[in-house]
């Protein structure tokens, strides 16, 4: 029995927008995480409006939609023990200002909603978000 867990990363407009896609992807490698599949895409608003629809009653949520539609992204699918967990604690904190030292959001992220990357937050979650992205 294999206790791989999977998991789903995306690396968000604002740091595709500055090339660190390969930069952040080699953290993820060195930090054990296999890349089992990615694509690079650009999403429509109403996507964005799907994928985050948990944040519909947040003010925030139409700039986040909008902010994850603007530009291209990168999903990818990571795997290793404890995954999801594992890379939430790589991300880092929401707001880049309370990330630890050592994190993908301390290192890039500009501010809460140019955060440079995206996790799933629950194994349940990760399946539904690979399935978003991946299921064709
Ligand atoms: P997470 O990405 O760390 O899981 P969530 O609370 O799930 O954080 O929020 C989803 C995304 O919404 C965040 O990554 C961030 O881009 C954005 N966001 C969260 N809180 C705020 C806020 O207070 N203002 C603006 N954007 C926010
Ligand atoms: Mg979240």
């Amino acid at each position: 029995m294999s206790n791989t867990e999977q998991t789903l990363s995306i690396i968000k407009p604002d740091a595709v927008e500055r090339n660190l896609d390969n930069e952040i992807k080699q953290i993820f490698i060195k930090n054990g995480f296999n890349i089992f599949k990615e694509k690079k895409i650009q999403i429509e608003k109403s996507e964005a409006e799907k994928f985050y629809k948990v944040h519909e009653t947040k003010p925030f949520y139409s700039d986040l939609c909008s902010y994850l539609s603007s530009g291209p992204i990168v999903a990818m699918i990571l795997e290793k023990k404890n995954a999801v967990a594992d890379n939430r604690k790589l991300m880092g904190a929401t707001n880049p200002k309370d990330a630890e030292e050592g994190t993908i959001r301390k290192k890039y992220g500009i501010s809460i909603d140019k955060n440079s990357v995206h996790g799933s937050d629950s194994v349940e979650n990760a399946k539904i978000e690979i399935d978003f992205f991946f299921k064709d």
